[in-house]
């Protein structure tokens, strides 16, 4: 009868296709490849991580809100005014201007975390910083030879 062939190959169709199906999925299972959430890692930046965490020395970077600010300036090669003083426990914003041609940047010498980044000519980076203790200590721009040039300066804490 006609009817039956056709209702065999439709059960034969659907019995290799369950059993394709079957290994099908098994194979996936047991290849054990990660999946993308296995292989994702978590990004999550903490925008003010590295303002909370504090350097090693008496600078920290301070994510208060700072009482006042100062702008340095930065040219082929020296920082205006060079000298930056701040009082002890105070909140600080220090703003890299850089008014030259070149990449500068406001590294305060052994404080990991005290510094502006590099700031490209016509722009500005700020800091917020907070003095635990008095000092004087040497500041610098970090880019090549900068330093031996002349960009050199002091950040007094009183
Ligand atoms: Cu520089």
């Amino acid at each position: 009868m006609k009817i039956m062939r056709l209702v065999v190959i439709l059960l034969v169709i659907a019995a290799v296709a369950s059993i394709g199906a079957f290994l099908y999925s098994k194979r996936t299972v047991s290849t054990g490849l990660p999946t993308i959430a296995d292989n994702t890692f978590s990004i999550a930046p903490n925008k003010n991580s590295a303002q909370q965490t504090p350097s090693t020395g008496e600078i920290i970077i301070s994510n208060t809100n700072p009482t006042r600010e100062i702008v340095v300036e930065a040219s082929e090669y020296k920082f205006t005014p060079s000298t930056v003083t701040i009082k002890k426990g105070e909140s600080v914003k220090i703003t890299l201007k850089n008014a030259g041609a070149m990449p500068h940047d406001w590294f305060v010498e052994n404080m990991g975390g005290a510094s502006i980044d590099m700031t490209s000519a016509g722009s500005t980076n700020s800091i917020v910083i907070k003095a635990s203790q008095t000092g004087t200590f040497t500041t610098y721009c970090s880019i090549g030879s900068h330093r031996k040039l002349g960009m050199v300066g002091k950040l007094i804490v009183q």
